[in-house]
């Protein structure tokens, strides 16, 4: 990233009086971006808030600074703010809030897009985009490289949060030699290694698992386009109603470790008469944002998901899980 860019948005950041940061809805690398950004800003003595438009997932409980996340956007007007700080969103409606936006923002207020999906559409007045990043914590880490910024433990816990988050530990393609390097940083930073990968992987139940079992079950090969896939009804959330809706991103990246297909989906069926849609692929020359994109959604090339109308039902002849 041009560190010049990085420096005009210090600059930014140190003439705004009252900032508001985000992330998009329950992933760690948001969350963690969102609270590295909060606790630098906390440390200047600015005026913040920092957003989430849905819960934090429990598995992120231990980062520090979690509860100051406000999650209902009725306890705020973003017409307070002169900076909207927006992290890990590849575009206006991944902040849940586009609306809101749209109609409060001030005039004079910056927007300012941080993020490395590749199909950012560059919706800031200011975008830090860069699709080669494994995490938009590794952005916000250059960020704080590039004006001399002291990390402390917290700071570094979260953007470590968040390179694990979207590395899956170092063991999926984002995983590069720039991530690797950032996170020895953050371990010298004091970063708490062991209970991030402890929250991030210790944390299946026996439920969760059998709510796996029936996925794993239904698993279908596209022979055509090496696709394996399976869905999850709406009968097995109700059968299993204390699993977390991300036991199924776990799932995805389990299904990840098959050899014998080139990308992997879920298909869920959400209420309303919604499905939504995981992808990943470990393959060079396959591309899922844009599979992703093409049904409306968006991502990254290894990781991507999408949300359609419709419902899943087992064709009995053809002996296949259909969309219908
Ligand atoms: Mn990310």
């Amino acid at each position: 990233m041009d560190k010049r860019v990085l420096q005009n948005i210090y600059q930014i950041i140190l003439k705004s009086e009252n900032i508001f940061v985000q992330g998009h809805a329950r992933c760690g690398d948001a969350i963690g971006s969102t609270l590295a950004m909060m606790h630098w800003l906390a440390s200047l003595n600015k005026r913040y808030l920092a957003f989430s438009p849905e819960p934090i997932p429990e598995i992120f409980n231990f980062l520090p600074g979690v509860e100051e996340i406000v999650t209902d956007s009725n306890n705020f007007n973003l017409s307070n703010f002169d900076l909207l700080l927006i992290l890990d969103c590849g575009d206006i409606s991944r902040t849940g809030i586009a609306e809101k936006i749209k109609q409060e923002k001030r005039a004079d207020a910056y927007l300012l897009n941080i993020d490395h999906h590749h199909t950012n559409d560059y919706f800031g007045d200011i975008n830090v985009v860069d699709t080669t990043a494994s995490a938009t914590a590794t952005l916000v880490h250059e960020f704080f490289q590039a004006n001399n910024i002291n990390l402390n433990k917290k700071i570094a816990t979260c953007l470590l949060n968040g390179i694990f988050t979207d590395t899956s530990i170092f063991t999926n393609p984002a995983t590069n030699q720039s991530a690797l390097g950032q996170a020895a940083n953050l371990l010298i930073a004091g970063a708490s290694v062991n209970t991030i990968v402890h929250s991030l992987t210790k944390n299946k139940t026996i439920k969760s698992l059998k709510l796996w079992g029936r996925a794993l079950e239904r698993l279908q090969l596209n022979e055509k386009y090496q696709i394996a896939f399976t869905v999850l009804l709406q009968d097995d959330f109700r059968d299993f109603s204390e699993v977390k809706s991300e036991a199924v991103e776990g799932l995805a990246n389990f299904m990840n470790s098959l050899s014998d297909a080139k990308i992997v989906m879920i298909l869920r069926e959400e209420s309303g008469g919604l499905i939504k849609g995981s992808l990943r692929t470990t393959e060079d020359n396959c591309d899922v944002g844009k599979l992703a994109k093409f049904f409306g959604g968006g991502g990254h090339k290894k990781a991507a998901g999408f949300t359609i109308r419709g419902q899943i039902r087992y064709n009995e002849e053809r002996k296949i899980w259909e969309v219908i």
